[in-house]
């Protein structure tokens, strides 16, 4: 919550708005599942230095979940002095608890939580070595906030071992920090360990964003049953599309209006390969749908000119390249009639454009 956005421009207020929608469905999923209680693990906040009414809101929508709600701070919102988390929001909501110790606290339906607290932006310990469950027939739930190993991501600060389920001996590892629902299976066969993902899609290029986990262990020991529950709301695409040869622009127009109504979509559409003179208008007319239909709507274009005329094929070496070039050429001229048969004008300029790519690219 509070992440400024910059990167979906001016529909950046639509985006943060999307968050605390998601939120709302989160605590809406909480309530309608009537868990015996909910854990946040950290990145709550963008920074220790949001505005302190979308922390009021925060709370107010947490407190909504009528179950105790557990939170630990994460890299972005470390438990520092003046941290987000000495709000006064949050002494006003009992049931809203931020978790400041490694210590086990017990929580509702017999379990017993580990919380991982994060006090500084950086650290390169594996913040859950600290943790070793009894058995004492009680539900142990672990909760960090940090890299597990293999996860490539661009803050890899707090690592955590991939088997720390098994080593802490607990029943749930529940993780933030990653954007994507991830569950990381034990030697045994067992997930035991997962990533929700953020309850909104944060960006384009994520697989599986937008979910919270209703996570259910009917007693210690047994294996858990992980159910991811959709809650977030924006779609972020990216599509790629390929000029070649006439009526392109218009078959990427299709793609982009088969998404269907743009209302909650931020697109990016990369269109690369060769536009054509008489289809510079039909770029045109993508590009203003792109901008008009979309919450955010941008092509990004590495689009060459496609020549105009056979011209270019006089810079080929000589030697077989050029002989094909020079034979397309011929084959391309609708008014040629000594094409080989099953070779059509449409197809050899496809060909001869296909060639002129290859040349221009040195391939
Ligand atoms: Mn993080």
């Amino acid at each position: 919550m509070g992440m400024r956005a910059a990167h979906a421009g001016a529909a950046a207020e639509q985006v943060r708005a999307a968050r605390i929608d998601a939120a709302e469905r989160v605590a809406a999923v909480v309530r309608e599942r009537a868990v015996d209680f909910a854990v946040l693990c950290g990145d709550t906040f963008e920074d220790n230095q949001v505005d302190r009414a979308l922390v009021a809101r925060v709370v107010e929508i947490l407190a909504s979940c009528r179950c105790p709600v557990y939170l630990i701070p994460g890299n972005h919102d470390a438990l520092v002095p003046g941290s987000v988390w000495s709000d006064a929001s949050f002494s006003r909501a009992p049931t809203v608890r931020v978790l400041r110790d490694e210590s086990p606290i017990e929580a509702p339906g017999g379990a017993t939580l580990w919380p991982c607290v994060a006090k500084a932006r950086h650290d390169e310990r594996d913040p859950t070595l600290w943790v070793r469950a009894p058995s004492d027939g009680r539900v142990h739930v672990l909760l960090a906030h940090g890299t597990v190993e293999s996860v490539h991501y661009e803050e890899p600060w707090y690592p955590i071992a991939r088997d720390c389920a098994e080593r802490a001996r607990v029943d749930y590892v529940a993780l933030g920090h990653f954007h994507q629902h991830l569950e990381y299976v034990g030697a045994d066969g067992v997930a035991r360990m997962a990533y929700s993902g953020t309850h909104e899609p944060t960006r384009f290029g994520e697989r599986d964003p937008g979910q919270a986990l209703v996570v259910t262990v009917p007693k210690a020991g047994d294996v858990p049953a992980i159910e991811p529950v959709v809650t977030g709301a924006l779609r972020w695409l990216v599509v790629d599309a390929t000029l070649r040869e006439a009526g392109d622009v218009e078959r990427a127009k299709e793609a982009v209006r088969a998404l269907g109504d743009g209302a909650q979509t931020l697109l990016r559409l990369k269109l690369d390969g060769y536009l054509r003179v008489d289809e510079q208008d039909a770029l045109v007319a993508l590009a203003e749908m792109v901008r008009d239909r979309f919450v955010f709507g941008r092509v990004e274009s590495t689009l060459r000119p496609a020549p105009t005329d056979t011209a270019w094929t006089k810079d080929l070496p000589v030697g077989p390249v050029l002989d094909a070039a020079k034979l397309l050429a011929q084959w391309a001229e609708p008014s040629f009639d000594g094409r080989p048969d099953g070779v059509s004008a449409d197809v050899a300029a496809r060909a001869l454009l296909e060639l002129y790519a290859m040349a221009a690219t040195g391939e």
